[in-house]
């Protein structure tokens, strides 16, 4: 178990089922996860599939102080996939809760089971909108631009 708290960032994404409840249980469900604290939770967006099917998705991004170690966190998060009903009948398929670790500290991990930083996530607006939220040092307004292609609605909670 790392000595200090590790900054992680999380994705989240559902297209299956009512996808903001889950969404939303989810982040209180990794606010849970034992050795680990939620501190930060970007916007809520709606996004169309990218390089995917089905209906759109919602998805954020979370910030965690985390003293789980890579594997353990991944380990955790695939339980919580899992309790949400999730399935792989094919890859990208529609699910009902995909979460995904994007970075581990400054960490490059290229395990068979993990790779950080996630390798498609400088090409995907529905995670990199949600990132800049929380992090907006680690993404350019260039990139941003750049993905003007893949839409992407931020919801309005109340
Ligand atoms: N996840 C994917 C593939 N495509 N598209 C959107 N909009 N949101 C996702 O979460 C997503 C996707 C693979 O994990
Ligand atoms: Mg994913
Ligand atoms: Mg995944």
């Amino acid at each position: 178990m790392p000595r200090e708290p590790v900054t992680a960032f999380v994705s989240l994404g559902a297209n299956l089922g009512d996808a903001l409840e889950t969404v939303l249980a989810a982040v209180q469900d990794v606010a849970r996860l034992p050795d680990t604290e939620l501190t930060g939770c970007s916007r809520f967006y709606r996004t169309a599939p990218h390089e995917a099917s089905g209906p759109d998705f919602i998805n954020a991004v979370v910030c965690l102080a985390t003293r789980l170690t890579a594997p353990h966190l991944l380990q955790a998060l695939q339980q919580l996939e899992l309790e949400a009903g999730r399935e792989r009948p094919y890859v990208n398929a529609p699910r009902t809760l995909d979460l995904d670790v994007l970075l581990y500290g400054e960490s490059c991990i290229d395990s068979p089971r993990l790779t950080v930083p996630h390798p498609r996530m400088w090409a995907r607006a529905f995670v990199l909108y949600p990132l800049a939220d929380l992090a907006p040092e680690r993404v350019s307004a260039e990139i941003l631009a750049s993905m003007a292609n893949q839409p992407v609605q931020p919801l309005a909670l109340a």
